[in-house]
Protein backbone atom coordinates (compact mmCIF):
# COMPACT_ATOMS: atom_id res chain seq x y z
CA UNK A 1 0.00 0.00 0.00
CA UNK A 2 1.37 3.35 -0.68
CA UNK A 3 2.35 5.36 2.03
CA UNK A 4 -0.12 7.61 3.89
CA UNK A 5 -2.55 5.89 1.60
CA UNK A 6 -6.10 5.28 3.31
CA UNK A 7 -7.16 1.96 4.71
CA UNK A 8 -9.10 0.02 2.20
CA UNK A 9 -12.48 0.98 2.06
CA UNK A 10 -11.69 4.98 4.03
CA UNK A 11 -12.49 7.94 2.12
CA UNK A 12 -9.55 10.01 1.21
CA UNK A 13 -9.30 13.28 3.37
CA UNK A 14 -10.75 16.30 2.15
CA UNK A 15 -6.55 17.37 1.94
CA UNK A 16 -5.71 14.40 0.36
CA UNK A 17 -9.19 14.81 -2.17
CA UNK A 18 -8.38 18.53 -2.90
CA UNK A 19 -5.29 18.11 -5.09
CA UNK A 20 -7.04 15.46 -6.93
CA UNK A 21 -9.85 17.18 -8.02
CA UNK A 22 -7.83 20.22 -8.78
CA UNK A 23 -5.80 17.79 -10.95
CA UNK A 24 -9.22 17.09 -12.59
CA UNK A 25 -9.99 20.72 -13.74
CA UNK A 26 -6.66 20.95 -14.97
CA UNK A 27 -7.01 18.09 -17.64
CA UNK A 28 -10.79 19.22 -18.86
CA UNK A 29 -9.90 21.95 -21.07
CA UNK A 30 -8.44 19.06 -24.02
CA UNK A 31 -8.44 21.56 -27.28
CA UNK A 32 -7.73 18.34 -29.32
CA UNK A 33 -10.92 16.50 -28.01
CA UNK A 34 -14.57 16.60 -29.05
CA UNK A 35 -15.71 19.93 -28.10
CA UNK A 36 -12.90 21.26 -26.41
CA UNK A 37 -13.81 19.11 -23.16
CA UNK A 38 -13.08 15.91 -21.45
CA UNK A 39 -15.67 16.66 -19.18
CA UNK A 40 -18.64 14.71 -20.85
CA UNK A 41 -17.00 11.69 -21.51
CA UNK A 42 -15.74 11.55 -17.78
CA UNK A 43 -19.53 12.04 -16.63
CA UNK A 44 -20.59 9.18 -18.97
CA UNK A 45 -17.45 6.78 -17.31
CA UNK A 46 -19.31 7.40 -13.39
CA UNK A 47 -22.78 6.81 -15.08
CA UNK A 48 -21.50 3.78 -16.69
CA UNK A 49 -19.53 2.64 -13.74
CA UNK A 50 -22.80 3.12 -11.52
CA UNK A 51 -25.54 2.08 -13.81
CA UNK A 52 -24.58 -1.45 -14.24
CA UNK A 53 -26.53 -1.74 -10.53
CA UNK A 54 -29.05 -4.69 -9.81
CA UNK A 55 -30.64 -3.93 -6.46
CA UNK A 56 -32.17 -7.66 -6.53
CA UNK A 57 -28.56 -9.11 -6.96
CA UNK A 58 -26.63 -6.63 -5.33
CA UNK A 59 -24.59 -6.76 -8.17
CA UNK A 60 -22.76 -4.02 -10.01
CA UNK A 61 -22.52 -0.20 -8.80
CA UNK A 62 -18.98 1.80 -8.97
CA UNK A 63 -17.47 0.09 -6.49
CA UNK A 64 -14.11 -2.08 -7.90
CA UNK A 65 -14.14 0.08 -10.92
CA UNK A 66 -14.82 -3.19 -12.97
CA UNK A 67 -14.55 -1.51 -16.25
CA UNK A 68 -10.77 -1.84 -16.14
CA UNK A 69 -11.45 -5.41 -17.45
CA UNK A 70 -12.35 -7.07 -20.22
CA UNK A 71 -15.30 -8.79 -19.18
CA UNK A 72 -16.98 -5.05 -18.26
CA UNK A 73 -15.06 -2.68 -19.94
CA UNK A 74 -15.32 -4.72 -23.12
CA UNK A 75 -19.05 -4.44 -23.38
CA UNK A 76 -20.33 -2.44 -26.21
CA UNK A 77 -21.96 -0.25 -24.40
CA UNK A 78 -18.77 0.96 -22.70
CA UNK A 79 -17.22 1.59 -26.25
CA UNK A 80 -15.26 5.26 -26.13
CA UNK A 81 -14.80 5.23 -22.50
CA UNK A 82 -11.45 3.95 -22.19
CA UNK A 83 -10.87 7.84 -23.50
CA UNK A 84 -12.03 8.81 -20.24
CA UNK A 85 -10.02 6.26 -18.54
CA UNK A 86 -7.03 7.27 -20.48
CA UNK A 87 -7.44 10.96 -19.54
CA UNK A 88 -7.40 9.94 -15.47
CA UNK A 89 -4.63 7.63 -16.08
CA UNK A 90 -1.99 10.22 -15.30
CA UNK A 91 -3.51 11.51 -12.09
CA UNK A 92 -3.78 8.17 -10.80
CA UNK A 93 0.11 7.94 -11.17
CA UNK A 94 0.18 11.29 -9.10
CA UNK A 95 -2.41 10.13 -6.69
CA UNK A 96 -1.74 6.18 -6.48
CA UNK A 97 -3.87 6.71 -2.94
CA UNK A 98 -7.40 7.35 -4.44
CA UNK A 99 -9.37 4.14 -5.75
CA UNK A 100 -9.80 4.05 -9.23
CA UNK A 101 -13.27 3.51 -8.52
CA UNK A 102 -13.20 7.14 -6.19
CA UNK A 103 -11.37 8.44 -8.61
CA UNK A 104 -14.25 7.99 -11.62
CA UNK A 105 -17.05 9.13 -9.84
CA UNK A 106 -15.27 12.42 -8.16
CA UNK A 107 -13.74 13.21 -11.69
CA UNK A 108 -17.59 13.56 -12.69
CA UNK A 109 -18.71 15.55 -10.21
CA UNK A 110 -16.04 18.04 -10.75
CA UNK A 111 -16.84 17.92 -14.46
CA UNK A 112 -20.17 18.63 -14.05
CA UNK A 113 -19.48 21.66 -11.57
CA UNK A 114 -16.93 22.87 -13.83
CA UNK A 115 -19.03 22.98 -16.71
CA UNK A 116 -21.30 25.16 -14.75
CA UNK A 117 -23.93 22.39 -13.25
CA UNK A 118 -24.84 21.80 -9.79
CA UNK A 119 -21.96 20.84 -7.04
CA UNK A 120 -23.31 17.06 -6.65
CA UNK A 121 -22.56 15.52 -2.88
CA UNK A 122 -19.97 12.54 -3.04
CA UNK A 123 -18.57 10.39 -0.42
CA UNK A 124 -15.23 8.74 -0.83
CA UNK A 125 -13.82 4.71 -0.04
CA UNK A 126 -14.58 2.67 -3.25
CA UNK A 127 -12.22 -0.18 -3.67
CA UNK A 128 -10.68 -1.44 -6.67
CA UNK A 129 -11.48 -5.12 -6.03
CA UNK A 130 -13.38 -6.90 -7.88
CA UNK A 131 -14.85 -10.50 -7.61
CA UNK A 132 -15.73 -12.40 -10.78
CA UNK A 133 -18.57 -13.68 -9.91
CA UNK A 134 -20.43 -10.43 -9.23
CA UNK A 135 -19.38 -8.87 -12.15
CA UNK A 136 -22.58 -7.66 -13.83
CA UNK A 137 -23.46 -9.19 -17.13
CA UNK A 138 -23.42 -7.33 -20.25
CA UNK A 139 -26.36 -5.73 -21.32
CA UNK A 140 -27.63 -4.12 -18.83
CA UNK A 141 -26.96 -0.58 -19.39
CA UNK A 142 -29.72 1.30 -21.39
CA UNK A 143 -30.04 1.14 -25.19
CA UNK A 144 -30.93 4.34 -26.78
CA UNK A 145 -32.52 2.57 -29.80
CA UNK A 146 -35.45 1.78 -26.90
CA UNK A 147 -38.63 3.01 -25.72
CA UNK A 148 -40.11 4.21 -22.26
CA UNK A 149 -40.64 0.53 -21.37
CA UNK A 150 -36.89 -0.19 -21.95
CA UNK A 151 -36.30 3.13 -19.56
CA UNK A 152 -38.07 1.77 -16.69
CA UNK A 153 -36.93 -1.68 -17.12
CA UNK A 154 -33.27 -0.49 -16.96
CA UNK A 155 -33.67 2.36 -13.93
CA UNK A 156 -36.09 0.49 -11.89
CA UNK A 157 -34.02 -1.95 -11.90
CA UNK A 158 -31.25 0.04 -10.42
CA UNK A 159 -34.08 1.24 -7.55
CA UNK A 160 -35.17 5.01 -9.35
CA UNK A 161 -38.42 5.97 -10.16
CA UNK A 162 -39.84 8.32 -13.18
CA UNK A 163 -38.91 11.68 -11.73
CA UNK A 164 -35.42 10.23 -11.33
CA UNK A 165 -34.85 8.84 -14.83
CA UNK A 166 -35.86 11.69 -16.61
CA UNK A 167 -33.24 14.51 -14.28
CA UNK A 168 -30.66 11.60 -14.75
CA UNK A 169 -31.65 11.73 -18.88
CA UNK A 170 -30.66 15.69 -18.40
CA UNK A 171 -27.15 14.61 -18.35
CA UNK A 172 -27.84 14.50 -22.17
CA UNK A 173 -27.42 18.10 -22.29
CA UNK A 174 -23.40 17.23 -22.57
CA UNK A 175 -21.26 15.49 -24.76
CA UNK A 176 -22.06 14.21 -28.18
CA UNK A 177 -22.83 10.29 -29.89
CA UNK A 178 -19.56 9.34 -32.42
CA UNK A 179 -20.62 6.85 -35.19
CA UNK A 180 -17.39 5.17 -33.96
CA UNK A 181 -18.97 4.36 -30.33
CA UNK A 182 -22.97 4.08 -29.81
CA UNK A 183 -23.45 4.03 -34.08
CA UNK A 184 -25.40 7.52 -33.02
CA UNK A 185 -24.32 10.33 -34.26
CA UNK A 186 -24.43 14.21 -33.28
CA UNK A 187 -24.98 15.93 -29.72
CA UNK A 188 -28.08 17.03 -28.20
CA UNK A 189 -27.41 20.23 -27.94
CA UNK A 190 -25.98 23.37 -28.98
CA UNK A 191 -23.32 24.11 -26.18
CA UNK A 192 -22.58 20.49 -25.05
CA UNK A 193 -19.72 21.50 -22.61
CA UNK A 194 -22.08 23.49 -20.82
CA UNK A 195 -24.59 21.96 -17.95
CA UNK A 196 -28.11 23.59 -18.35
CA UNK A 197 -31.65 22.27 -18.62
CA UNK A 198 -31.39 23.29 -22.57
CA UNK A 199 -32.13 19.53 -23.16
CA UNK A 200 -35.45 19.31 -21.57
CA UNK A 201 -36.31 23.02 -23.72
CA UNK A 202 -35.47 21.75 -26.84
CA UNK A 203 -36.98 18.10 -26.42
CA UNK A 204 -40.22 20.81 -25.95
CA UNK A 205 -39.46 23.33 -28.38
CA UNK A 206 -38.76 21.34 -31.63
CA UNK A 207 -41.76 18.62 -30.78
CA UNK A 208 -43.26 17.85 -34.16
CA UNK A 209 -40.36 18.74 -35.75
CA UNK A 210 -37.72 16.52 -34.54
CA UNK A 211 -37.21 14.00 -38.04
CA UNK A 212 -36.43 10.54 -37.78
CA UNK A 213 -33.50 9.54 -40.00
CA UNK A 214 -32.22 6.19 -40.57
CA UNK A 215 -28.33 6.21 -40.61
CA UNK A 216 -25.67 4.09 -42.86
CA UNK A 217 -25.88 1.56 -40.16
CA UNK A 218 -29.11 1.67 -39.66
CA UNK A 219 -29.62 2.71 -36.67
CA UNK A 220 -32.65 5.81 -36.49
CA UNK A 221 -32.79 8.69 -34.25
CA UNK A 222 -34.25 12.10 -34.42
CA UNK A 223 -32.61 15.56 -36.17
CA UNK A 224 -33.54 18.64 -36.30
CA UNK A 225 -31.55 20.42 -38.51
CA UNK A 226 -32.70 24.73 -39.56
CA UNK A 227 -31.03 27.07 -41.51
CA UNK A 228 -30.84 29.68 -38.40
CA UNK A 229 -30.40 26.61 -35.51
CA UNK A 230 -33.17 28.42 -33.57
CA UNK A 231 -31.91 26.13 -31.13
CA UNK A 232 -28.95 28.34 -30.31
CA UNK A 233 -29.26 30.99 -27.78
CA UNK A 234 -28.14 34.44 -28.20
CA UNK A 235 -24.13 34.61 -28.63
CA UNK A 236 -23.99 30.82 -29.60
CA UNK A 237 -22.33 29.73 -32.81
CA UNK A 238 -24.71 28.13 -35.35
CA UNK A 239 -23.59 25.20 -36.83
CA UNK A 240 -24.28 21.46 -37.22
CA UNK A 241 -27.74 20.52 -36.21
CA UNK A 242 -28.99 18.50 -33.11
CA UNK A 243 -30.30 15.15 -32.54
CA UNK A 244 -32.07 12.84 -30.04
CA UNK A 245 -32.14 9.20 -29.64
CA UNK A 246 -35.96 7.26 -29.55
CA UNK A 247 -35.04 6.61 -25.48
CA UNK A 248 -34.80 10.67 -25.14
CA UNK A 249 -37.86 11.35 -27.32
CA UNK A 250 -40.05 8.79 -25.31
CA UNK A 251 -39.47 11.43 -22.32
CA UNK A 252 -41.81 13.58 -24.62
CA UNK A 253 -44.51 10.64 -25.18
CA UNK A 254 -44.78 9.09 -22.18
CA UNK A 255 -47.30 11.02 -20.22
CA UNK A 256 -45.52 10.68 -17.18
CA UNK A 257 -41.89 11.14 -17.89
CA UNK A 258 -43.10 14.20 -19.81
CA UNK A 259 -44.55 15.72 -16.54
CA UNK A 260 -40.92 15.98 -15.16
CA UNK A 261 -39.58 17.49 -18.67
CA UNK A 262 -41.97 20.14 -18.63
CA UNK A 263 -41.03 21.27 -15.11
CA UNK A 264 -37.32 20.63 -15.48
CA UNK A 265 -37.37 22.63 -19.28
CA UNK A 266 -39.14 25.89 -17.34
CA UNK A 267 -37.32 25.43 -14.02
CA UNK A 268 -33.43 25.20 -13.94
CA UNK A 269 -32.54 25.48 -10.17
CA UNK A 270 -35.16 22.48 -10.00
CA UNK A 271 -33.38 20.26 -12.59
CA UNK A 272 -30.10 20.98 -10.47
CA UNK A 273 -30.97 20.48 -7.13
CA UNK A 274 -32.77 16.80 -8.88
CA UNK A 275 -29.70 16.40 -10.58
CA UNK A 276 -27.46 16.32 -8.12
CA UNK A 277 -29.56 14.25 -5.25
CA UNK A 278 -29.97 11.48 -8.07
CA UNK A 279 -26.57 11.45 -9.64
CA UNK A 280 -24.95 11.19 -6.63
CA UNK A 281 -27.91 8.27 -5.43
CA UNK A 282 -26.03 7.23 -8.81
CA UNK A 283 -22.80 7.01 -7.45
CA UNK A 284 -23.62 5.54 -4.07
CA UNK A 285 -25.51 2.31 -5.77
CA UNK A 286 -24.31 -1.01 -4.23
CA UNK A 287 -22.08 0.69 -1.67
CA UNK A 288 -22.28 -0.59 1.40
CA UNK A 289 -21.13 1.48 4.17
CA UNK A 290 -20.06 0.88 8.22
CA UNK A 291 -21.27 3.46 10.91
CA UNK A 292 -18.17 5.67 10.27
CA UNK A 293 -19.09 5.74 6.44
CA UNK A 294 -16.03 3.16 5.23
CA UNK A 295 -17.17 1.20 2.57
CA UNK A 296 -17.21 -2.74 3.71
CA UNK A 297 -16.40 -5.53 1.02
CA UNK A 298 -16.89 -9.22 1.21
CA UNK A 299 -13.31 -9.66 1.58
CA UNK A 300 -11.85 -5.85 3.19
CA UNK A 301 -9.19 -5.83 0.46
CA UNK A 302 -7.92 -2.69 -1.12
CA UNK A 303 -7.05 -4.04 -4.46
CA UNK A 304 -7.67 -6.91 -6.76
CA UNK A 305 -9.28 -9.55 -8.88
CA UNK A 306 -10.43 -12.68 -7.51
CA UNK A 307 -11.95 -15.36 -10.70
FE1 LIG B 1 -26.14 8.85 -22.18
N1 LIG B 1 -25.64 8.32 -24.07
N2 LIG B 1 -27.70 7.55 -22.25
N3 LIG B 1 -26.57 9.26 -20.26
N4 LIG B 1 -24.54 10.04 -22.12
C1 LIG B 1 -24.59 8.82 -24.81
C2 LIG B 1 -23.73 9.81 -24.42
C3 LIG B 1 -23.73 10.39 -23.17
C4 LIG B 1 -28.08 6.79 -23.32
C5 LIG B 1 -27.37 6.63 -24.49
C6 LIG B 1 -26.26 7.37 -24.83
C7 LIG B 1 -27.60 8.74 -19.54
C8 LIG B 1 -28.65 8.01 -20.04
C9 LIG B 1 -28.67 7.46 -21.30
C10 LIG B 1 -24.17 10.79 -21.05
C11 LIG B 1 -24.67 10.72 -19.77
C12 LIG B 1 -25.78 9.98 -19.40
C13 LIG B 1 -24.54 8.15 -26.07
C14 LIG B 1 -23.51 8.40 -27.14
C15 LIG B 1 -25.58 7.26 -26.09
C16 LIG B 1 -25.97 6.33 -27.23
C17 LIG B 1 -22.25 7.58 -26.86
C18 LIG B 1 -21.21 7.80 -27.92
O1 LIG B 1 -21.49 7.50 -29.08
O2 LIG B 1 -20.12 8.29 -27.57
C19 LIG B 1 -29.36 6.19 -23.05
C20 LIG B 1 -30.09 5.26 -23.99
C21 LIG B 1 -29.73 6.63 -21.81
C22 LIG B 1 -31.02 6.33 -21.11
O3 LIG B 1 -31.69 5.33 -21.50
C23 LIG B 1 -31.55 7.12 -20.24
C24 LIG B 1 -27.44 9.08 -18.15
C25 LIG B 1 -28.41 8.63 -17.05
C26 LIG B 1 -26.31 9.85 -18.06
C27 LIG B 1 -25.70 10.46 -16.84
O4 LIG B 1 -24.58 10.86 -16.86
C28 LIG B 1 -26.45 10.58 -15.60
C29 LIG B 1 -23.11 11.70 -21.45
C30 LIG B 1 -22.46 12.75 -20.54
C31 LIG B 1 -22.84 11.45 -22.78
C32 LIG B 1 -21.83 12.15 -23.67
C33 LIG B 1 -20.57 11.36 -23.75
C34 LIG B 1 -19.54 11.96 -24.67
O5 LIG B 1 -18.57 11.26 -24.95
O6 LIG B 1 -19.68 13.10 -25.09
Amino acid sequence: MPQNAPAPGVAPTAEQLEPVKAAVRALLHQPEYDDGSAGPVLVRLAWHSAGTYCKETNTGGSNGAGMRYEKEGGDPANAGLQHARAFLEPIKSQFPFISYADLWTVAATVAVAEMGGPSVPWQGGRTDYVDDAKVPPRGRLPDGAQGADHLRFIFYRMGFNDQEIVALSGAHNLGRCHGDRSGFEGKWVNNPTRFSNQYFKLLLKFEGEWKKTTLANGLQQFVYVDEDLAGAEEGEEKEEGLMMLPTDMSLISDPKFRAWVEKYAADQDLFFRDFAAVFAKLLELGIRRDAEGRVVNDDNVEDGYRS
